[in-house]
Order: C-alpha cells, then structure tokens, then sequence
C-alpha cells in the first residue's frame, strides 16, 4: 500500500510517472515540525534503516548522518555524509515496516540514530515536497511497490555486460589501440574500452581532437571488428568559447542556467570558464541531447555522462576572494592560526553552498534557484541523452551512465559508483552499494574496479574484479597519475584471464537476472535480510549478498587473505573454480565456514534446488552463446526450475523469451515446452 503526503507545494521531478492521490490524514509515526521543516521518528532498539543508494557507510544505515546533496567527492572517507547522487527512499524494518521517499530535489539530511540513538529525523531544506509512505508485510514487498511506482530500470545493451577497460589518460589512438591489442593477444576477454576527456578538443563535449584521434569513426568500426565499443565520456559543463558551436547556440537561445541577473552563469571546470546546459528546462533538454547524435553517426554506442552534480571548481567570485584574503596577507607575519587558514581557503571553494545559491534554472517561464533543485541536475542531464536516443536510435539500446542521479533517472541510465579510491576499504563500500542502488532503481551499476585515485596493488586489483565478474557494469577505471591498472601490467596473467573468463562463463544467468530485476522490477543484489528476514546473522550480515535467484555472493575484501569466513543461513552448495581449471562443488550446511578463497579463485553458493546457467565463455559478449546454455546445479530434493530470459541483446523492446528450464530426476536439466 502506497500512500502520498504533500507538503506545501513541491517543485515538480518527474520522478513518479503516475502519482497516487494524496491523503489527507497525518504520517502515520512521524512528528512533523514544518517551522523546522523535520519529520521525526521514534526507532525501536532492533529497528534497522536500509536504503538512500549512493552513500557511505553500511547495507544499516542506522548510526549516521546522511545528506542527499550531489557532490564531487574523490577522496570520501567514513566520515562523508553525501557522495554523487541523492537517494531519497529507504526503508525502516523493526517493530514497523515501511517505506518512505521524499520526493524533492533540494538538500536533505538524514539524522539515523546520530544525535539520539532511537531518533530518525529526517530534515529538508524547505517544506515543499511529496513524501510516500509505503508499508507492506515485507522489505522486498515494500520495494517491489516503490519500484512499480517509479517506472522501469533501464536496459543496456547486452555487450555492456562485458568487460571494460577505462583509464583517464588514454589520450590518442595508439593508446586504445594497445589496450586491445594487449587483450586480445593475451587472451583477456574484452567489449569496450572508455574515453576520458582526452579526446575531446580542449574539454569541448561533442567534438574530437583531430591530433589524437584523426578519424574517430574509423577507430569505432576498426575496433567494433575486433569486437570492442568506445565509450566517451560527456562533461556537465560546456566550454564558454567564441566560435564553438554549442556555447554560441546555447548563448543565443538562452539554454544556459543563469546567475541572478539573467547573464548566463559561468563556472570553472576543466575546460576553463563554462557554461551549464539548463536541462530542468524540457527545451533544452531536447537540444542537450540532439548533440550526442555526432557521436552516434561515427559508430559510437555508448556514453558516460561526467561532472553533472554539476561539479564546479570555482567562479570569478570565488577566486577573486581567495585574491582579496591573500593580498591581505602580503607584508604581514601570518600567526600558525593564518597559516592553517590559508592551506584551507583555496579547497573550500569547491563547490560552495554559495555557487550554487547564485544559479538560477528557468522552467515554463519561472525562474527556481539551483539550490532547490541541485540533485536533479545529473539526472537531467542524462534523461535529455536518453530521451533524444529514443529517436537517434529507435530500435536499438544505447549505454548510458552517469555519475550523478537521483532517483528517477534510473529509467534512463545506469550509475557508476563515482570515484573511489585504491582502497580495501572503498572496495567494501562499493559492495554494500549494491543492495541500496537496486533498491532506488539502479540495476545497471558497477565501480571503478581496482579503485580510481591512488595507486592499486595487483591482489587490490584482482580482489576487486572477482566482485566485477557480478556486477552489470564491470569496468577498470582508474585516475591520471595513479599506477596503471589494465590486468595485463601485473604477474599473475593467467589469474586475471581466469576472473575476466569467468565473467562471460556466467553471463546467461547474469543477463537473465538483470532482464528479469528490470522487467518485473525486482532487485538483482539484495542484502541476506531480506531474504532470511528471521535469522538474525542475516540481518548483520554486510559481506555477503543474494544475487538473482539462485546464487549468493562472498567475496575476499581484505588483503593477504587466503579465504574468508561465510555464514549460510540454509545449506548451500559452494563453487570454487580456480585458474588451473579445477572446480570444486561441496554442499555447506547451514552455519558458519571458513572458505578458502586463493587469489585468483571466484567462488560463489548456490541455493538449494537452484540452478545457474553458464555458458564456455568467450572473448566478448557476441561470442558468448546464450542460445545453448548448460547448468550448474544443487538438487536437494525438490524439484529445481529455472526461468530464463533471453533476447537479441539489442532490442529496445527487450521482448525476449522465458523459457522454463527443469531438473529432472535423472541430474538433466531439460527445457520445458512452452
Ligand atoms: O575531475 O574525466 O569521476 O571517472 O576519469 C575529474 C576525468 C573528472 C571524474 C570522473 C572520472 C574521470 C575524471 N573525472
């Protein structure tokens, strides 16, 4: 049951395609204090919080402060409060069950047990907003709901599900060209390789360094022979240049977010001053995504959309006080006091409060300062992508993601987790961003596998894409300046094959999982408690997720570690295939196990009476056959079925076939006739 509270009058998000009528009666549990624009409530000692997507800390989220407020944040540690998206939803289970999203595109805070342990207050900027309280008898039933409430996830195309190789500073065709090279050579299974800024003209979106790349769309169809897309990335900010087609247009036209005044707004970011597509505003948005079609016409399949927080450096504002407090300090002796001051001044400018105070977007004629709406804007500027793919390419799907989101743009593109680091630490974080991501909508997610900033060790790396091999988006990225991350720099080659491998061996049940999580909006990754709500190692279990029907997932996230412990909460059967070829398959009775896990091993469990299917794998995507696929099994006395979707992988539709696979007494798993 879905009920909508409306506070005060919101500014519209498109967020909920079709709103249920609003009741009149209070929020059940909640105190509400509109002069403090607060919503409270009162949490049992057993009460647990899952939820708010992209954000630090655990799968419980009880015991923090949390803020939805879109931010550029490479070097987040425990104590952050935010990361690049806002996500609203979350859900309370304890002595009650429900669901609550607050349907608002400005800052919200999440006090979860922070200031009082057994108080949830929940705080919003200004009282303008929907809020949707969702109860149902269990957590997944609560989130099915919320996701038929906000519309279908989108679908990539299947080749997205391969592996890909990124790094910021591949910076000229040689460059790509190694990469693939080296893959295929070695025997590394390969379907894209990423553009970082660099192959753009001075930072300018939609236009292509002649040096570097003379001829873009022929590298597109030299490396698509070869079985690999190129993935451009696509910046927030346009470059403000005399001369550059889309800073004229959009000048002219008034598609440009503006400061107080009128005057366009003008912000740094790597292309120097910049100006901001006003994509709140449907016109724009139509024209923003128009011009990805100059990419689409040399061959290019797929985009990352970057800095759409919007991340922005600084402003002439901005700096000119940084000048004003620095030349008060010429001829003066600076106290310790002064100095640690000005180590600080230059930082904090990044993405002030202030900055974004002094935009203005303009919507049907009504100017709305940014502030209210700043979780929108990534999530706009992506919808206007994939809204003009709709007709650029009408039959087929595109690969779209983006760094910042809020929900809503789940329906058009997919999210990376923004950057990490080379950190054990940021590789379990990412982990238990699963669950919350696919509980706001976001299927189509991965990280930078081997962590972006800092540099990677070779079992980080290996550690890192043996969760990789789970996730939709399975990608290698990592940072300027950092140590080179691509598998083929380090010792272990035939480790890495292995993981990369195995990845396109589980691809049928991967695919499969991910269509049907789309398609019957359902979650792919889902914390142990939700599916074992009763037991209460479940509950605290944060290492461990269920992924799909069948399988639940364990990985090693500590260095030097040479297997890990597991808790089962039924009897599973665990799979350890190792790069020599042997693959081990014991049944674990419920409890707790040590598993060995060596550095190259990918082990995973499966649940009783399930099956998975596999495939032999292959070195992109389009060698892999979906069309005849083999099962791992663990029969335990029931009868095991197996629903499988598959389609061409391409398809807009994405109007495949389930075919119902059985296990049969004899060990065969045998299709049954449709
Ligand atoms: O300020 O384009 O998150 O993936 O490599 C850094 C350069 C800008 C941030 C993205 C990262 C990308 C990088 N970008």
């Amino acid at each position: 049951m879905i009920q909508r509270y409306v506070y005060g009058s919101m500014i519209e998000t498109d967020t909920i395609p079709v709103k249920p009528e609003a009741g009149k009666e209070p929020l059940p549990g909640f105190t509400v204090d509109e002069k403090e624009h607060s919503f409270t409530y009162l949490l049992g000692k057993e009460d647990r919080i899952y939820g708010l997507g992209e954000n630090v800390r655990g799968i419980n989220k009880r015991g923090w402060i949390y803020q939805s407020w879109a931010s550029d944040n490479p070097d987040h540690l425990e104590d952050a409060v935010s990361l690049y998206a806002a996500h609203n939803f979350l859900v309370v289970d304890g002595e009650e069950r429900f669901g609550l999203f607050l349907d608002y595109g400005g800052k919200v805070t999440y006090d979860i047990g922070y200031t009082e342990m057994n108080r949830l207050t929940i705080r919003v900027n200004d009282f303008n907003l929907d809020v949707y309280r969702i109860s149902g008898d269990s957590v997944l039933s609560i989130v099915h709901q919320f996701r038929e409430m906000i519309g279908r996830s989108y679908i990539p195309p299947r080749w997205a599900f391969g592996f890909g190789q990124s790094r910021w500073g591949y910076v000229c065709e040689a460059d790509v060209r190694q990469v693939v090279r080296k893959h295929r050579e070695l025997g590394l299974p390969l379907d894209s390789v990423y553009l970082d800024i660099d192959y753009m003209d001075s930072y300018k979106d939609f236009t292509v360094n002649q040096e570097r790349f003379p001829d873009l769309a022929g590298l597109a169809s030299e490396m698509a022979g070869q079985g690999v897309h190129l993935v451009p990335i696509i910046d927030a900010a346009i470059k403000k240049e005399e001369g550059y087609p889309v800073s004229d247009e959009g000048i002219r036209k008034g598609y440009f977010c503006t400061d107080k005044d009128g005057k366009p707004f003008e912000g740094a970011v790597w292309p120097g001053i910049s100006l901001f597509p006003d994509v709140l505003n449907p016109e724009v948005r139509k024209w923003f995504g128009s011009l990805y079609k100059v990419l689409l016409d040399m061959g290019i399949e797929g985009f990352w959309n970057d800095m759409n927080e919007p991340s922005i450096f600084y402003t002439e504002a901005s700096l000119e006080a940084i000048r004003t407090r620095l030349m008060d300090t010429v001829g003066a002796t600076p106290d310790v006091n002064t100095f640690f001051e000005l180590t600080g001044i230059i930082r904090e400018v990044f993405q002030k409060d202030e900055i974004y105070d002094s935009i203005y977007h303009h919507v049907n004629g009504k100017a709305i300062r940014h502030t209210d709406v700043h979780n929108l804007y990534g999530y706009n500027m992506t919808r206007a992508a994939a809204e003009a793919f709709e007709t650029l390419a009408k039959d087929r799907r595109i690969l779209l993601f983006s760094r910042s989101s809020c929900i809503g743009m789940h329906r058009f593109g997919g999210t990376w987790m923004g950057d990490n680091k080379s950190w054990w630490s940021h590789l379990a974080l990412n982990f238990r961003m699963l669950p919350s991501l696919n509980m706001c909508g976001f299927l189509y997610t991965g990280a930078d596998l081997g962590g972006f900033g800092s540099d990677v060790t070779e079992d980080l790396l290996m550690r890192w894409l043996e969760l990789g091999i789970f996730t939709p988006l399975m990608r290698n990225h990592s940072a300027l300046g950092t140590r080179e991350q691509e598998a083929y720099r380090f010792s272990d080659l035939d480790g890495f094959r292995h993981v990369l491998r195995m990845r396109y061996v589980l691809l049928p049940y991967l695919y499969s999982e991910y269509m049907k999580a789309a398609l019957d909006n359902k979650m792919l990754f889902r914390p142990l408690a939700f599916d074992y709500p009763e037991d209460h190692r479940a509950q605290e279990t944060e290492d461990q997720l269920m992924l799909g029907d069948s399988l639940m997932i364990a990985p090693v996230m500590q260095q030097n570690a040479r297997g890990r412990m597991v808790y089962l909460p039924e009897s599973m059967k665990l799979f350890r295939f190792s790069k020599d070829g042997r693959v081990l398959e014991t049944v674990l009775g419920p409890g707790d196990h040590y598993v060995e896990c060596e550095l190259s091993d990918v082990i995973f469990f499966l649940r009783p009476d399930h099956l998975i299917p596999v495939s032999f794998g292959g070195s992109c995507v389009a060698e892999v056959d979906f069309d005849h696929v083999h099962f791992l099994t663990y029969p335990a006395g029931n009868e095991a079925c197996y629903e499988y979707y598959t389609d061409d992988g391409i398809s807009r539709q994405a109007a495949g076939m389930r075919i119902l696979y059985r296990m049969g007494e004899d060990g065969e798993v045998k299709a049954l006739p449709q």
